[in-house]
């Protein structure tokens, strides 16, 4: 047998060449800051999706019916970061020259990094959506251009970023953001400015790349997160964003990050798996494949 699969799907919606999404374990952690354990987050993020049920209450439909293809666990562990990276960037670059719609599961924020580069060979056209509680922009952090509090200032120099629900960063990082003139979304003006949605949309004018670090969420709901901050998306607010997101523009691969199981924590795993389950319903939705 080989390693587990998401949902424990029947045989018969699981084989790569049939399915139309694939979730790509990637069980990396070098450089997080506070809380450890983000290596341990796919494992256990699939795990807890047997417990999903599988039925869209809000869709009227099946997503998993699309096929959904879990692949092998990246073997990353242990890796210098451009030994990872470059693994990544290969694993990820072959499942979307193949069409499908990629979900990758980390690990620490750095791997986005190279899933972008892998996106980019595919969509030179890319914009990134970030939601996240954290800018993510310091040129260097600990010493690393590539440690998790680097990836978007990284991710920027590669293409155009949206940055969403941002409640935690340095002056050094603000006035970056205001000299070059970049879209942002602090989590204050989300909550008070429904027109936020409207803004973001406008300024993401090309096929996007999905980075959703898990502490973007309430950690009221998700405290199983690296870095926790108060505020941010609550459950239905979240899939309301993605379900315009998805709607009105393609989506061609998508992250869940920084998920950090501890015990007692369970929960959050749980929904994290959901989460998971949401974005792929609703990338196959809007391509009208339940209309
Ligand atoms: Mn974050």
């Amino acid at each position: 047998m080989g390693s587990e699969r998401f949902g424990d799907l029947p045989d018969e919606y699981v084989s790569y060449e049939k399915s139309k999404a694939a979730i790509l374990p990637i069980p990396f952690e070098l450089t997080t800051t506070f809380l450890k354990g983000t290596e341990r987050g796919p494992g256990e993020l699939i795990k807890a999706s047997r417990a999903l049920e599988f039925f869209d209450e809000e869709l009227g439909c099946e997503p998993y019916r699309v096929g959904i293809h879990t692949l092998e666990p990246l073997p990353v562990e242990g890796c210098s970061q451009d030994e990872a990276f470059d693994r990544i960037e290969a694993a990820a670059r072959k499942v979307l020259l193949d069409g499908k719609f990629l979900v990758s599961l980390g690990g620490e924020h750095s791997i986005t990094v190279p899933l972008v580069r892998a996106a980019l060979a595919v969509e030179p056209d890319l914009v990134v959506v970030q939601l996240d509680a954290h800018a993510d922009l310091r040129a260097e952090y600990q010493g690393s251009p590539y440690n998790h509090a680097c990836v978007m200032r990284r991710v920027r120099e590669l293409c155009p970023a949206v940055q969403i629900g941002i409640r935690a960063m340095d002056l050094s990082e603000m006035a970056l953001v205001r000299r070059e003139g970049w879209f942002m979304v602090l989590d204050m003006e989300r909550r008070n400015d429904p027109s936020w949605v409207e803004r973001a949309m406008e300024r993401i004018n090309g096929p996007v790349y999905l980075t959703v670090d898990l502490d973007v969420c309430d950690p009221a709901m998700m405290p199983a997160v690296g870095t926790p901050e108060p505020g941010g998306f609550g459950w239905y607010e979240l899939l309301e964003f993605l379900k315009v997101l998805f709607q009105r523009k393609r989506v061609l691969a998508s992250d869940l990050v920084e998920l950090c199981p501890r015990p007692g924590l369970e929960h959050s795993v749980f929904i994290a798996s959901k989460l998971l389950y949401k974005i792929i319903a609703y990338r196959f939705w809007a391509d009208g494949h339940w209309a």
